[in-house]
């Protein structure tokens, strides 16, 4: 076959990553910062090229992923924070507003925004996605945001 196709190496030294990381669920949250920072030091990232944001829950994070997008710092955004289903409707609520606002960011401004936001039934479901039975979405996440910073250079 004779089709030209392009795709991202894995390699992230060089690259500046900025994490948007929830302090709600941090007992979970904080397993998704580690996993998040062993993909990308695991990659050849320096750890000094590596902000991690604090905000106070999901819903804030494409507030703060907009601004750190827009200022040129970066090469690629993630979301990190879980969001576990309680009695009222409200987890529902802000995992559909924070996916949707996350790839608008992205979309507006350029720079890849990864979501690595843990949509759970239950604590334990979120055990399961940060370092447990089911991966780490943090891991994971990083892993994109990688993959992206690079295809978007090899596109530019
Ligand atoms: N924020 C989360 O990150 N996870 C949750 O599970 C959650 N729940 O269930 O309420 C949550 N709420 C806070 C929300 O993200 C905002 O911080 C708050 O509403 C202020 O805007």
């Amino acid at each position: 076959m004779s089709v030209k196709e392009i795709g991202a190496k894995l390699q992230a030294k060089g690259l500046k990553i900025g994490l948007v990381a929830s302090r709600f669920n941090e007992f979970v949250t904080k397993e998704l910062i580690s996993g998040a920072v062993d993909c990308l030091v695991r990659h050849g990232s320096n750890e000094s090229d590596i902000t991690v944001v604090r905000i106070p829950g999901a819903n804030e994070s494409p507030m703060a992923a907009q601004i750190m997008a827009r200022s040129g710092k970066f090469d690629a955004v993630i979301a990190l924070g879980v969001v576990i289903q309680g009695a009222t409707p409200h987890a529902g609520l802000i995992n559909g507003q924070v996916s949707k606002s996350l790839a608008k960011v992205a979309l507006d401004t350029g720079v890849p925004v990864i979501n690595g936001v843990v949509p759970a039934e239950s604590l334990e479901q979120a055990i399961e996605r940060a370092g447990t039975k089911a991966g780490n979405k943090g891991w994971a996440a990083a892993q994109a945001a990688i993959e992206m910073a690079n295809l978007y250079k090899e596109l530019a």
